[in-house]
């Protein structure tokens, strides 16, 4: 077991009086929210990359992060070193589960079979801690984006062999995530998209996508892995446009080519601010297609437009995000991942800590304020009858699909005008929101 954190003990529930920075104040695992304990409703996951390999590097400087039992060097023993530290501070933070990339958690080698032996040797540690620990695995994903051999894309470069290294390389982070029990899988096209259209065979690249994604659900079956796959949309960055750019090109792809039965989606805040959207937005869309799976929990910079990956805190954030979830019946093999990294100047072991925290809490008020609101009912009552004019009449006639443009026609010319409309009353929705923040 490792010691890395001696001067800190287990993060437990204080209340909000607490004064104490290593305390959560909102954050109640057992305290049951509409029927379920916060721990379920919640799923907090602890992501590998910027958590354990987050150096604070910028394209400006240096990384800055000091990380006292890391010995810098890309040895299997610092890597299965590092394994253990990462399960003390999960396991001191309460979070039930994590997530990773395979390459964050294991050194690649010269040759995909040395990548694989690495691997190999490191998910051995990762067994032996998430037995000790009881913490679980939420998704693995790969990372065929940072190697220079994915500079035009994985599955959709224009060069086949790099298509067949990335499908080598999911094919055995799907073989790991299995052999761990992970709860699911993600694909994040980190350089599936373009730089310039001048190179770029748009259809081609599409379709390949879509073969490599049918080649995984056949794995899936093969294997036996009974996890949910996940698509992770993002519009930029690295590459100019992403083909998995939001909720909705993720859902049309998916259903162009007959993938939707097999994926939801994991959605990311900034990368819906990114994309132009509010988180709102993006869970809204996904949840309306029965496709909601999953969220990487971070928040951008609203000065700053790139992927910042900021603990979230704001609790209107956390509200409207909650409110959403629970609309769509909450996570089902989901949760809520701490997709979110420490600024370059919080360079603290510590500041892991209080990260995490402060994002924990941060999502348990908006799932307190979000379950209140619908336990209070004015919200949802408001819809409905802004609706009211669909559920008789000529609503319920076009609703049920018996009356078309001629009867529609009859109807108007017999009436001369429609019924008035009601205020929309955005301004008092607010303020009813104010009221239990
Ligand atoms: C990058 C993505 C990435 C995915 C996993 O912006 O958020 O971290 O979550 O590949
Ligand atoms: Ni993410
Ligand atoms: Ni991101």
């Amino acid at each position: 077991m490792s010691n890395a954190f001696k001067n800190i003990s287990k993060i437990r529930y204080e209340g909000s009086a607490s004064k104490n920075p290593l305390a959560f104040k909102h954050y109640n695992p057992d305290e049951i929210v509409a029927g379920k304990t916060m721990r379920d409703h919640l799923r907090f996951a602890v992501v590998y990359w910027h958590t354990f390999r987050g150096t604070g590097s910028d394209p400006f400087g240096a990384g800055t992060m000091q990380r006292p039992w890391d010995d810098g060097s890309n040895s299997i023993k610092n890597a299965q070193n590092r394994v253990r530290v990462a399960f003390e501070f999960i396991e001191k933070l309460g979070a039930p589960y994590y997530c990773w990339h395979d390459r964050d958690v294991a050194p690649e080698g010269k040759t995909l079979s040395e990548s694989n032996k690495n691997f190999d040797a490191v998910a051995k540690v990762l067994k032996e801690e998430q037995q000790r620990t009881g913490i679980k695995l939420l998704w693995g994903t790969a990372n065929a984006f940072s190697h220079p051999r994915y500079a035009h894309g994985a599955s959709t470069s224009c060069n086949a062999d790099v298509f067949a290294y990335a499908a080598s390389q999911v094919k055995k982070a799907m073989e790991v995530t299995h052999d761990l029990g992970g709860e699911g899988y993600t694909f994040w096209g980190g350089r599936e998209g373009y730089m310039t259209l001048l190179n770029t065979d748009l259809k081609r690249e599409q379709e390949h996508l879509a073969a490599f994604l049918h080649m995984a659900v056949n794995y899936k079956k093969k294997i036996g892995f009974k996890g949910q796959f996940y698509i992770e949309p993002k519009p930029k960055e690295p590459t100019k446009h992403q083909y998995d750019s939001d909720s909705a090109a993720c859902l049309n792809f998916l259903r162009e080519h007959d993938l939707l039965p097999h994926f939801k989606l994991n959605i990311e805040t900034n990368h819906a601010t990114l994309a132009g959207h509010t988180m709102q937005h993006e869970l809204e869309v996904a949840g309306a297609a029965n496709a909601l799976g999953s969220i990487d929990a971070n928040t951008g910079d609203e000065l700053l437009g790139w992927d910042t990956d900021q603990f979230p805190t704001n609790i209107y954030l956390t509200t409207y995000t909650m409110l959403s979830v629970l609309r769509y019946g909450g996570f089902k093999t989901g949760g809520v991942n701490f997709d979110a990294k420490v600024r370059r100047e919080s360079f603290e072991p510590i500041d892991l800590f209080y990260a995490h925290i402060g994002g924990m809490d941060a999502f348990a008020r908006g799932l307190k304020i979000a379950a209140a609101i619908r336990k209070d009912g004015r919200l949802a009552e408001f819809v409905k009858n802004r609706y009211a004019s669909w559920d008789s009449g000529i609503g319920a006639k076009i609703e049920s699909g018996k009356v078309g443009f001629k009867e529609l026609e009859a109807y108007m010319l017999k009436q001369g005008e429609a019924d008035a409309n009601t205020s929309g009353r955005q301004e008092f929705l607010e303020n009813l929101i104010n009221e239990f923040i």
